[in-house]
């Protein structure tokens, strides 16, 4: 798609398959809801002159699937838009590229494993569990090679932890420039890692006094590649085999990945198949010519692993407009930090002249994305909406300007300026800046 044809289409709202069910939903609310949504939106679904809670559905004449039809379930055939995306563009192959998750139309702090964004650098490995092994070498006191069933007699932990990709709103260092949240941050996801602590295995193992450092490798096509510090991979490193607890995706590195929480997506090793231990980094592709920081004197900022505090509204956004009218609104959106917890996210309704704490609801976990909402009385005037979260360090999230004063525009990775959203009065919203 390109980047003309991505506007048009989150412009193009109204002519989206899920009109009609836009539209279904808002004259359904009549009869009930007119006094709760205020004048302005219950007159304009009665001026349609809607009775659709009189009329007689189709569904409602005729017996449905039984239990025995969908084994395995699947979403609703009118959320069918709900899917993952790519952008044509910006890479030379779907092998080597990224997917996107559809943040804008998910809600609370799970992503489901269907529409969990996918990176890989070549293409998805589909792994046989019973011929796949993970060996564990180098500075060890007794090379050992594990079968899955093996690690699964470790004891267990279930954590809910974020993965975002450290280009994950990279395209938008220089200015506004992808329409949909979707694109913009959607380089994250955010699910329940069943799995045990990476420590039980290399403990069993055994390091060696100078073992300071582990290579983590792949077993795709691509062997990616990442050193990893003996530090983090004793505190809080797992080898996760489920996620939202069915067992791991293939595109999400079935049947085993590592987790690194707080830390950038590429040193979350996928198709787990070899962790060799050293006396120093190995300074590979992954870690050198990429996932480095290029700053503003030439040099390069290297080894920038945590993922710093960042937030955004994911409704309204480009692809989620506001569709009915003022009264009302729900704002809401995504906060998260690799230090820890967020403590606070403020929102903007006039570009940041003016900032309302918003209401942090559902689970408020280290290193997992939290879901915020400020309710709003729209008075149907233009919108400038900005979101600004904190962590529990009192880590904030800066502006862009604030950012690139520091970074540069030569930047991709780890971009967690404040993003713009401007809602129209029609409630058409488009990724603009103000800094
Ligand atoms: N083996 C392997 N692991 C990998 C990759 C890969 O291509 N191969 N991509 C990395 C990158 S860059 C990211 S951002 C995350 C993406 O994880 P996901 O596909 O579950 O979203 O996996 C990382 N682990
Ligand atoms: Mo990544």
């Amino acid at each position: 798609m390109s980047k003309k044809s991505m506007l048009r289409s989150a412009k193009g709202r109204n002519d989206h398959p899920d009109n009609g069910r836009r539209a279904f939903l808002k004259n359904g609310l009549v009869a009930g809801g007119a006094a709760a949504l205020g004048a302005a939106a219950a007159g304009a679904a009665q001026a349609a002159g809607e009775n659709v809670i009189l009329q007689k559905q189709d569904w409602r004449t005729y017996l449905g699937d039984g239990v025995d039809a969908r084994p395995y379930g699947t979403p609703s055939a009118h959320e069918a838009h709900v899917i993952r995306r790519n952008v044509e563009w910006l890479t030379a192959d779907p092998v080597s590229s990224v997917s996107f998750t559809p943040l804008h139309e998910l809600d609370g702090i799970i992503t489901p494993n269907g529409v969990c964004f996918e990176r890989h650098h070549g293409g998805i490995a589909e792994i046989d569990p019973t011929a796949h092994r993970l060996m564990i070498h180098g500075l060890v006191d007794t090379p050992l090679v594990f079968t899955l069933e093996d690690l699964k007699r470790f004891p267990r932990e279930n954590k809910v932890y974020f993965l975002e990709c450290a280009a994950n709103s990279g395209m938008e260092w220089r200015g506004a420039q992808l329409n949909g949240v979707q694109f913009t941050h959607g380089m994250i996801h955010n699910v329940m890692y069943t799995g045990i602590k990476l420590r039980h295995v290399l403990e069993e193992a055994g390091i060696k006094p100078n073992g300071k450092w582990l290579l983590v490798e792949g077993g795709d096509a691509s062997a990616m590649t990442r050193s990893i510090p003996i530090e983090k991979a004793l505190n809080d490193c797992m080898i996760a085999f489920k996620m939202n607890g069915e067992a791991l995706r293939p595109e999400q590195g079935y049947p085993m990945r590592l987790v690194v929480p707080g830390w950038e997506g590429n040193m979350w090793i996928k198709w787990l198949r070899r962790i060799e231990v050293g006396d120093q980094p190995w300074h590979q592709r992954e870690e050198t010519s990429k996932y480095t920081d290029l700053m503003p004197d030439g040099r390069a900022r290297r080894f920038s692993w945590q993922m710093d505090v960042k937030s955004v509204i994911t409704s309204p956004s480009p692809q989620a407009p506001v569709t009915h009218g003022k009264g009302r609104t729900v704002i809401s959106g995504l906060a998260w930090s690799g230090a820890g917890k967020i403590s606070r996210v403020d929102v903007s309704v006039d570009g940041g002249r003016n900032w309302r704490s918003a209401r942090i609801d559902g689970p408020s976990l280290s290193r997992s994305v939290h879901r915020f909402y400020l309710d709003i009385d729209w008075n149907g005037e233009p919108l400038y909406l900005q979101s600004r979260a904190m962590d529990e360090y009192r880590n904030v999230q800066p502006t862009k300007d604030a950012l690139r004063a520091v970074r540069g525009v030569n930047s991709i990775y780890h971009n967690n300026g404040i993003q713009t959203w401007y809602v129209a009065k029609d409630g058409v919203t488009e990724n603009v800046e103000v800094s």
